[in-house]
């Protein structure tokens, strides 16, 4: 059920403790750790502790929620100094986009140049 832990995914064991990652920031809300194979100088994922499987379940079924992951992203780029730079953040929806892990996460990439429109 959307909100709840899914004992099968991969973030919700990030989550859990039960996967190591690299984290760069918690809230109560949220987690925010290293890519694992990171695109960009600074590549980090933003999550949700809840298990949504992309951003318009996460938008639909929990808004308030959906806000912090992007605040939790904006304060990754703020603390990572790249605020000024400027950053991109990314939510792959489908297979079809390159989503590869269905809880919804916002990739922060920043520290190279960012091409547009993205390939
Ligand atoms: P996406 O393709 O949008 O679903 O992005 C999934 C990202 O998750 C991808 O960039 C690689 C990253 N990833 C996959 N497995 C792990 C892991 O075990 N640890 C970390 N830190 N990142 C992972």
């Amino acid at each position: 059920m959307a909100g709840e832990p899914d004992a099968h995914c991969l973030f919700c064991k990030i989550v859990a403790g039960e996967v190591p990652a690299t984290t760069v920031l918690e809230t109560e809300t949220t987690v925010a750790f290293r890519d694992i194979n990171p695109q960009a100088p600074t590549h980090v994922l933003v999550i949700p502790r809840a298990h949504y499987p992309n951003a318009a379940s996460l938008a639909t079924g929990a808004p308030a929620l959906a806000a912090d992951v992007l605040a939790t992203a904006g304060a990754v780029a703020e603390q990572e100094g790249v605020e000024d730079s400027g950053y991109r953040i990314v939510l792959n929806t489908g297979s079809g986009a390159g989503q590869t892990v269905f809880h919804v996460h916002a990739h922060v990439l920043a520290g190279r140049g960012l091409e547009w429109p993205p390939g």
